[in-house]
């Protein structure tokens, strides 16, 4: 079953929404394998964003990525890496529909609430950098 890689990030953990993003998810169907509530080590940011590293906002991207803990979350289903990145909404909050997790509850495209694995290898990579084997758990919803 497919797998992807949630962060909420910490605009929403300061807003105290954890848990309405998480239902979201849940409702949708998806299944939460994994989770922990951690600060985000900078060489993993480094690593995580490393598509991002030349760009000029990227150590205001770290500032605010190691604001505080984030919620990391691993969720399996069906087509779940799209379907996630469907729920989320586009990178800029301020382009997001209404409906969307970004769209509802983002700020701007640096503060946008959540991180969602992009393709199966970045999922591969994040769930690796997060995650050790014996800290997810399969089962049946
Ligand atoms: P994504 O999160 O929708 O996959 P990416 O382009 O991979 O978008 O960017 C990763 C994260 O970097 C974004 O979610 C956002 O927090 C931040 N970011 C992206 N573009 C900008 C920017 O132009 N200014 C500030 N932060 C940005
Ligand atoms: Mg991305």
């Amino acid at each position: 079953m497919e797998r992807t890689v949630v962060l909420i990030k910490p605009d929403a953990v300061k807003k105290g929404i954890i848990g309405k993003i998480i239902t979201r998810l849940e409702n949708a169907g998806f299944t939460m394998i994994a989770a922990k509530f951690l600060r985000l080590p900078e060489d993993l940011l480094d690593d995580w964003y490393a598509h991002h590293k030349d760009k000029s906002f990227f150590p205001e991207l770290k500032t605010f990525m190691t604001s505080t803990p984030v919620m990391a979350i691993l969720w399996e289903g069906k087509d779940v890496i799209k379907k996630v990145r469907e729920i989320c909404g586009p990178t800029d909050s301020r382009k997001a529909p209404k409906g969307t997790i970004r769209g509802d509850y983002g700020r701007d495209v640096q503060e946008n609430a959540i991180h969602a694995s992009q393709d199966a290898h970045a999922a591969n990579k994040e769930m690796d950098l997060i995650f050790l084997p014996h800290e997810i758990h399969e089962y049946n919803r």
